[in-house]
C-alpha cells in the first residue's frame, strides 16, 4: 500500500517535470489525495469489480493495476495508451481488462453511469462491486444527485467517494454548497454517508471496505466523504496562487498521507531510513524506466483520427 502511494506521488512529481519541459502539454495532479486514492481502491477486488475514477485518480488507478507505462502512455498520446489510444484528453482513465470505465469531460457523469452498471450487476445477480469517485465539486452536479437516488431507490451495490479537497478549480466548498460534510447528502438518498480523514491511508480502506461489505451483503451504496486538499493547481494550467494562499497550502503539508503513512509504518517498526532510501530508489527506477519506454512508444496513426467518434463505423464498436 505505501508503494502505492509513493509510486503515484512519484509519478505526479515525473509528469509535471514533463510538463514543464514541453513534452506532457496538461497533467492533473493528485499530490494530496493520493492516501484516499489509494486507501479507498485497495478494498476493491482487482478483476472483478468495476472502477469509475475521475481525472485527479491516478492513485486508483494504479491500484486498480495499471502500470506506470500504461500511465504514461496516456500523459503522452501515444497508441498504446489503454484508455483511449491517445485520443482522449489525459486522466479520463479507461482499462476493459482492469474493469476501469472511461469518464466523459463533464464532471460527475460517472456516478449515473455507476449507478447504471451496479443496477444490470444486481439484476443479472453478478458479485461485482461497483465504486465511483469524485470531487466535492461534482456534488455540485444534477447527474450526482441523479445518481445517487437511483442507487438509493433500488438499493445498488455501489459506493460513492468523495474526494473532498475543497475547491472546484478556484471555487471554495462554501460556494457549492452551504454544508460542512457532503456525507450529509446522503440522507436525502436513503443510505449511509461517513466522514473520513482523506489523509489517513487505513481509515479510508476501513470505511471503503465496510462500504464494500454492505453492497456485496445486498445492503446497499455508502457515500465515503474523504477530506483530503490538493497541494498542487487544479491542473498544469491552473495558478492556484490567485485564488487560496501560501499559508493555507503550507499548513495542509504538514498533513501529508505521505508522510503520516510513512511515520505510521516507522513508529509499528515496519519502515526505516534504509528501507524508505531503497524504496523511493526503486520506485524511481520504475517510473524513470516507464517514462522512456512510453516516450519512445509509436504515435498514433493520423488516418485513425475519427475511430470512435462516430457509432457504429467500426468493428471495435460495441
Ligand atoms: C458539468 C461541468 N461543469 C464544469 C466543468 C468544469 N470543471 C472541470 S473540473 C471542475 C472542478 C471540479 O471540482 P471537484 O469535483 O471538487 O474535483 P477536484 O478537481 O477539486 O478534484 C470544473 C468546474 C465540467 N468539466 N463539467
Amino acid at each position: 500500500m505505501f508503494r502505492l502511494v509513493l509510486t503515484a506521488r512519484l509519478l505526479d512529481e515525473a509528469a509535471l517535470r514533463q510538463n514543464r519541459m514541453g513534452r506532457a502539454p496538461f497533467v492533473v495532479p493528485a499530490e494530496g489525495h493520493e492516501g484516499c486514492q489509494v486507501g479507498t481502491a485497495w478494498a476493491m477486488r482487482r478483476g472483478i469489480d468495476v472502477w469509475l475514477p475521475y481525472y485527479r485518480d491516478g492513485g486508483v488507478v494504479l491500484t486498480a493495476g495499471m502500470t506506470p507505462y500504461e500511465i504514461f502512455l496516456g500523459i503522452f498520446a501515444k497508441a498504446d495508451d489503454p484508455s483511449s489510444g491517445g485520443r482522449q484528453m489525459p486522466s479520463h482513465w479507461g482499462h476493459r481488462a482492469l474493469g476501469i470505465i472511461t469518464g466523459s469531460s463533464p464532471i460527475a457523469t460517472q456516478v449515473p453511469h455507476a449507478a447504471g452498471i451496479a443496477y444490470a450487476i444486481k439484476y443479472r445477480n453478478e458479485d461485482a462491486v461497483v465504486a465511483s469517485w469524485f470531487g466535492d465539486g461534482a456534488t455540485s452536479a444534477g447527474d450526482w444527485h441523479e445518481g445517487l437516488n437511483f442507487a438509493g431507490i433500488h438499493r445498488l451495490p455501489v459506493v460513492f467517494v468523495c474526494e473532498n479537497n475543497h475547491y472546484a478549480i478556484s471555487v471554495p466548498q462554501s460556494k457549492q454548497m452551504a454544508i460542512d460534510d457532503v456525507a450529509d447528502r446522503a440522507a436525502g438518498y436513503g443510505f449511509p454517508g461517513v466522514v473520513v480523514d482523506g489523509n489517513d491511508v487505513l481509515a479510508c480502506y476501513a470505511a471503503m471496505k465496510e462500504a464494500h461489505d454492505r453492497a456485496r451483503a445486498g445492503e446497499g451504496p455508502t457515500l465515503i466523504e474523504c477530506k483530503t486538499y490538493r497541494f498542487l493547481g487544479h491542473t498544469s494550467d491552473d495558478d492556484d496562487k490567485t485564488y487560496r494562499s501560501r499559508d493555507e497550502v503550507e499548513e495542509a503539508r504538514h498533513h501529508d498521507p505521505l508522510h503520516v503513512f510513512g511515520e505510521y509504518l516507522r513508529s509499528q517498526g515496519l519502515l526505516d531510513d534504509v528501507g524508505a532510501e531503497e524504496l523511493r530508489g526503486d520506485v524511481k527506477g520504475e517510473i524513470d524506466e516507464a517514462l522512456a519506454a512510453a516516450w519512445d512508444a509509436s504515435d498514433p496513426e493520423p488516418t485513425s483520427a475519427l475511430r470512435h467518434v462516430f457509432a457504429g463505423d467500426d468493428e471495435d464498436d460495441r
